[in-house]
C-alpha cells in the first residue's frame, strides 16, 4: 500500500507560541542528594509523560532547539537511576525538546569519553533532525534549573562549578562535565577527538578545537551554573592518560584529520527503554 496523503484531513490545529526564554515553572536552586535508594520504577512512575526511548516535547509552546542529550557509559546503571531521576524533571519544567541516549562502550578495552561522544552525534542524527547536541556525565547533576539545557549563541559549557572543586571553574579553559553545540558548532571544529584513550585531555582539546576555529566558550552566572557530582572511585579501564599533556598540544595539527570526519566504529545494538535509548558500540583499542 502506498502512503498518500489523506484528502480529508482535520483542519491543523492552532500554531503553538515559541517557548518563552525563562520558562515560569522553573525552581531555580534544587536540593539535589544521592543517600535514598533509587529505583527505575520510581523513576518511571515519576516521569509518565516521556514517551519511548527517552523522548519529550513541550505541549504547550514550540521550543527554538531539538536537543539530544548524549551520556558517555559503561558499568554506570546506578548513577544512570539518579540522572533519570533529577534531569527529566528539570528538562520538562526548562520547556526542553528532547531526547536521551546513552552511549554504552562493550568489552572491557580502554575507555574513550570523547569518541563515544562522536557517535552519539551520529546516532542520534539517525533517530531524529536534532540541532543541538548536549554531551553529559552520567554522574553530574545540576543543582539549579535555570542552567537551560539548549544551544547558544556560542558552544556552551554547562558544568562550571562542581562541588568536587569548590564550586569554581579549576582552570579558565576547562570544558568537562556537561558541554553543548550546536550542529553547525560541532561540524565546524570536525567533532571531538576520537584518540584519546583513558582518562583525561579529550575536554582540553575540544576546548582547544573551539578556539583555534574562531569562537569563544559560553558559560551561565557561577551561581547557576552549580553541580553536583555522584562520589565513585575510579573505574577500571580508564586510568589516566599519559599522553594527554603532550596531545592537547597538538590540536591544531590533528583537529583536521581527528574528529567526525575520521569516526569508524561498530554499532551492535539499539534499544529503546521508557526512560532513554540505549546504543551499544564497539569502539576498538588504542594503538
Ligand atoms: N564513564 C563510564 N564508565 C567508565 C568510565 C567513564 O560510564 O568506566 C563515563 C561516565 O559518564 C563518567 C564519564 O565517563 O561520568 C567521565 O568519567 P569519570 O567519571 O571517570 O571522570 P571523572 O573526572 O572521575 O568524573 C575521575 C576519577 C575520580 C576518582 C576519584 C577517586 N576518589
Amino acid at each position: 500500500q502506498s502512503m498518500q496523503p489523506e484528502s480529508n484531513q482535520t483542519p491543523s490545529p492552532k500554531p503553538l507560541p515559541p517557548c518563552p526564554e525563562n520558562p515560569p515553572g522553573l525552581v531555580g536552586r534544587l536540593l539535589i542528594e544521592f543517600s535514598s535508594q533509587m529505583t527505575m520504577e520510581r523513576v518511571q512512575k515519576e516521569n509518565p509523560n516521556v514517551t519511548e526511548g527517552g523522548r519529550y516535547t513541550p505541549p504547550d509552546c514550540r521550543p527554538r532547539w531539538k536537543v539530544a542529550i548524549i551520556i558517555p557509559f559503561r558499568h554506570r546503571e546506578n548513577h544512570l537511576k539518579y540522572w533519570l531521576h533529577y534531569l527529566h524533571p528539570i528538562l520538562r519544567r526548562q520547556r526542553i525538546d528532547y531526547g536521551i541516549y546513552i552511549i554504552n562502550q562493550l568489552g572491557e578495552d580502554t575507555f574513550n569519553r570523547a569518541k563515544l561522544l562522536n557517535v552519539g552525534y551520529t546516532e542520534t542524527l539517525k533517530d531524529a533532525e536534532y540541532d543541538c547536541f548536549i554531551f553529559s556525565d552520567v554522574d553530574l547533576i545540576p543543582m539549579d534549573d535555570r542552567n537551560l539545557y539548549h544551544c547558544y549563541d556560542q558552544p556552551r559549557h554547562f558544568a562550571i562549578a562542581m562541588d568536587k572543586f569548590g564550586f569554581r571553574l579549576p582552570y579558565a579553559g576547562y570544558f568537562g562535565g556537561v558541554s553543548g553545540l550546536s550542529k553547525k558548532q560541532f561540524l565546524k571544529i570536525n567533532g571531538f577527538p576520537n584518540e584519546y584513550w583513558g582518562w583525561g585531555g579529550e575536554d582540553d582539546d575540544i576546548y582547544n578545537r573551539i578556539t583555534l576555529n574562531g569562537m569563544k566558550v559560553s558559560r551561565p552566572d557561577v551561581r547557576i551554573g552549580r553541580y553536583r557530582m555522584i562520589k565513585h572511585e575510579r573505574d577500571k579501564h580508564n586510568e589516566p592518560n599519559p599522553q594527554r599533556f603532550n596531545k592537547i598540544q597538538n590540536t591544531k595539527n590533528t583537529m583536521k584529520k581527528d574528529g567526525i570526519s575520521s569516526l569508524t566504529y561498530k554499532l551492535v545494538e539499539v534499544k529503546k527503554y521508557s526512560l532513554y535509548t540505549n546504543i551499544s558500540v564497539e569502539i576498538g583499542k588504542p594503538p
